[in-house]
This record gives structure tokens, sequence and C-alpha cells, in this order.
């Protein structure tokens, strides 16, 4: 498939400056089948879409690793088809490197430790968990798309790095172009210094991120967090503004993801998402459905919820039989050692929770451990009485900007924890503490029973905020603050 990217062709041979998305993973995926036939596979991740609006104002070009290792020999023919039909630039990163560096830094180190989970010094087989090795892959990865960009960029050009993959690589730009523009956004929280501290190598990941111009996050609470790190491990002078850094000024600002609203208009135009809408009503008639759509990751706290669920059982029994939970756990960085302890656990309480309640004509739980076409996901959206998301960390949630473009009909209520950033803006929401297993179980039965008129008032404030907090608006608003914050850089220095 083709995406609207790729339809511009060669946009980098416009005139004028461009602008470089870098992040790890680039929305095309490549894949060599057995006969060593190359496909190419754009993604509809919510970076793509929230990159159409940026499009409208300047060419781009993204680049970013696509996914698996490429023989060398066929590097120049990869790289010539992403350039050519998908805008996209390739940092080939041998399969050895990828999983020390993604699976082992980003993942078992950064993902953890940025969402507050203390990772065990030593894991079962007996490695460190901040062994020299991950580190030194992290470094060597960063320099790779560091390079990457280098062949790409031409003077004026504007550079937009993604996430805690590529925290280093600012600073790295920084040293061979000094008057580049480079902004930096992170999708994930930032801890507190307290927990930011464990890091061995807390230093060198700010120096790294400092060299940006503009450092975007989710939410304030993050962007505070980043400025009282950079005061207390490097000693630097911070204002609410930015930071300060050997006569750089890195500017911070908030800048809250949204969704492209009219994926999920467009689909619920859909004559095929409307039968299967009407399909899954028929099945789950007399029911109240529950909905639960996450990554099968330790922060989205998905035992939380099934212990509330069960909680809700036990103790208003007037929903047994009445409430099924449809519980979309999609596997996740399967190789790590946490995933698959959660994976097992999960697996336990689901049995252990069906056994429980369950009977020859009902279930309450429906776990479905695999990923969904989008249309299905929709057409589950649509027709689910209450979303819940209880993750114990997240830097901002889409699936609760999702449900809530599909309830327009319905008004279905949305309970939302008050550890994802999303929380933080959506107030038509019931936002819980999901470690109070009681209070999820409550909001549940609160929302089961919530009256239309009340389901309506909150819905219309969610509906609000997601439609016009777009991920169009997102993008727009962080690439004109990187644009004012470097003008004015500029003009200081010519004067
Ligand atoms: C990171 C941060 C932040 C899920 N299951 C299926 C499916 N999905 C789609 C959802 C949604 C996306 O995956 C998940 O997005 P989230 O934002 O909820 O979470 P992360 O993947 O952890 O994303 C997060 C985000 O970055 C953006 O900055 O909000 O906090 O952790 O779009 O719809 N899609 C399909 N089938 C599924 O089964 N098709």
């Amino acid at each position: 498939t083709r995406s609207n990217i790729g339809e511009t062709g060669h946009d980098d041979s416009k005139l004028g400056p461009k602008l470089l998305v870098v992040s790890n993973r680039l929305p095309v995926t490549v894949t060599r089948d057995n006969n060593g036939t190359y496909h190419f596979n754009m993604s509809s991740g919510g970076l793509v879409s929230a990159l159409k609006g940026v499009k409208s104002l300047m060419s781009f070009i993204w680049i970013g690793w696509p996914g698996t290792e490429i023989d060398p020999n066929e590097r120049e023919y990869v790289r010539n088809k992403l350039r050519e039909d998908y805008s996209c630039f390739p940092v080939f990163i041998t399969d050895e490197q990828a999983n020390l560096y993604y699976n082992g830094f980003c993942n078992d180190v950064l993902w953890p430790l940025f969402h507050y989970v203390p990772v065990p010094i030593v894991s079962s087989d007996g490695e460190r968990k901040f062994d020299f090795k991950y580190w030194q892959a992290y470094s060597a990865a960063n320099y790779r798309f560091a390079e990457a960009v280098l062949q790409v960029y031409q003077e004026g050009d504007y550079i937009w790095v993604q996430d805690y993959h590529l925290l280093l690589l600012p600073s790295l730009l920084r040293r061979r172009l000094r008057d580049v523009k480079i902004g930096f956004f992170l999708h994930i929280p930032f801890p507190t210094s307290e927990v930011y501290r464990i890091l061995p190598v807390r230093k060198e990941l700010l120096q790294g991120v400092l060299a940006a111009d503009l450092i975007g996050f989710h939410t304030y609470d993050y962007a505070r967090h980043f400025l009282s790190v950079c005061t207390r491990i490097l000693g630097l002078d911070s204002s609410p503004k930015g930071v300060n850094y050997h006569s750089h000024f890195a500017h911070v600002g908030i800048f809250p993801i949204g969704i492209d609203p009219n994926t999920f208009h467009r689909a619920l135009e859909d004559s095929n998402v409307q039968q299967r809408i009407q399909e899954l009503h028929e099945k789950f008639i007399g029911k109240k459905v529950l909905l639960g759509v996450d990554r099968l990751d330790y922060i989205k706290g998905v035992p939380h919820k099934l212990l509330a669920l069960e909680w809700l059982l036990t103790k208003h029994s007037e929903w047994m039989h009445k409430v099924v939970l449809v519980q979309i756990a999609v596997p996740t960085r399967t190789e790590i050692e946490e995933y698959k302890k959660l994976s097992s656990q999960t697996n336990e309480l689901v049995g252990r929770i069906n056994g429980k309640f369950g009977t020859v004509d009902h279930s309450p739980i429906m776990f479905i451990n695999q990923s969904l076409a989008f249309e299905e996901l929709v057409a589950l959206y649509t027709v689910a009485d209450v979303a819940i998301v209880s993750s114990v960390r997240d830097g901002m949630n889409l699936v609760s900007y999702e449900y809530v473009m599909c309830q327009q009909a319905n008004k279905g209520v949305l309970i939302l924890s008050e550890f994802a950033g999303s929380a933080q803006s959506l107030s038509g929401a019931i936002r819980v503490n999901p470690w109070n297993i009681e209070e999820l179980a409550n909001a549940i039965h609160e929302a089961l029973s919530m009256p239309r008129r009340e389901r309506e008032i909150k819905h219309w404030k969610l509906y609000r905020y997601v439609t016009t907090h777009t991920a169009e608006y997102w993008a727009k608003s962080f690439f004109q603050e990187l644009d004012n914050v470097v003008k004015h850089r500029d003009e200081l220095r010519l004067s």
C-alpha cells in the first residue's frame, strides 16, 4: 500500500527547506520473503496522520529504521525504493545491534524507568540491566541515525527528532551543524528526578537532548520534571521557558498529542463497518459491553482492570451475566522477560475470573490476545458502553481519544486512569486511581448505571476536546513554535 506521504514522491527535490522527521521506526516496514523479494508496507500509526498537516507547510522526508536487517548488497535498492515511493530514508542497523539497542536499552532500561518501574539490577539469566553493552549499542545506533540525517540534510532544513530512542541525536547533529534547527518530542512521560537519577547515564542523555532548540512534552508535569532534573543533575539554570546550557537555550514546551478525527469519521461511514456494528449489537444484546484496548504492556494496568471486574462481579452481583469485558491485548516486545511474565499473569487472571463467574452461556471476559483490523476496532469502540483505560503510567493514551470519536450515538462513558497524560485534558471522563481496585470497580458500576443525560454532557465535553486538539493541531503547533524559537535565536546571534 502507498500512503499519502509517499504520493508526493520526490518531495525532497522541491526548492526550499525541508522537514526531516527522525523516529526509531519508519512508517514503512520492509520485509523479505523466501524468494528474496522485498515488500514495503505502509503503516497507519498516529504519527503518520499527525504529520499530514505539516506536509502542507513544507516537503518532508522521514528518516528511521525499516525494522529489519538489510543485506549490504541490497541496501541501495531498498534506499532508492523508500526514497522514491515513500519519501523515506532508511537507517540500516544489524539485527544484533537492534536487539541490544531497541530491546535492551530502549525497552528494557529507558521504558521501565521513565514509567516509574524500577528495573531489577540483574535479570533472571544473570545479565546486568545497565550493562555497558546496551548503552554502547544505544550510542552507536544514535550515531547511525546522525549519519543518515547528514546524508539528507541541506542548509535551512528543520529536523524533528521523535522519542526516547534518540535522546543523543540532537547533540550529535549540533556538533556537526552548528546552526541546525532541531526540535525533539518525547512521547512517554518524563519522570521525577528521584526516579530519573537512578540511570547511570543520566547526564549523558540530558546533554544529548539539550542540544535541541525546542523540547516538547505531552503535559505540564513532564516538562516540570525535566526542568528540575536539569537543575538537580546538571546544576543548570532553568526557567519555565527552558534551560540554559553552554550558551545555548533549549526551549521547553507542552504539546499534547491528539488523533485524526477524520480517520474515524470515514471509518464510521463505511458500510462494512456499519454492518459489523449491527452484528456486534446483536451478539451483545441484553448485555453491557466494557472495552479495553491495550498493547500488553505492564504500563497499561491490564491486571488492575481484571481485578476490578472481579471485584465488581463479587460486590455488585446484579451485573453477573449482564456484563462482558472485551479486552484487546496486543502482544508487544515479547522477547523481553517482563512482558513474558505479564502475559502469563494476565492469562492466569482471565482464566480464574472466567472460571469463577462463567457459565456455559456466558463468559465475563473475552480476551483477545492479538491485533485487530482497524475496522473491527472501530466497530468495537462503537458498541462499547464503557471504555476502561487503567494505565499505571502512560505518556498520553490515544485509545481514550479514539473511544470518544466512536461514541457520538451511544454516549458511552470513559473511565480513565489519572496516570495517563490524557487525564489532564479529558475532564469528561471518570478519573480513577487504578491501584485502588475498589475505586475502579465502583467507577465501572457508576458508568454502567449513569443516566443518558449525564452521559451526554460528559461525552460532549470529551468530543469537543478530541475534535479540536487533533494530531494535526499538535504537529502544527510544535512546528510553528520550533520555527519561532530558531528565528529568535538567529536574530539574537546577528544582533
Ligand atoms: C505511545 C505512548 C502516547 C491498539 N490495539 C490495536 C490498535 N491499537 C492502536 C490504538 C492506538 C494505538 O494503537 C495505541 O496508542 P496509545 O497512545 O494508547 O499507546 P502507545 O502505543 O503506548 O503509544 C502513549 C503515544 O505514544 C503517542 O504519543 O499516547 O502514551 O505510550 O492508536 O488504536 N490498532 C489496531 N488494532 C489493534 O488491535 N488496528
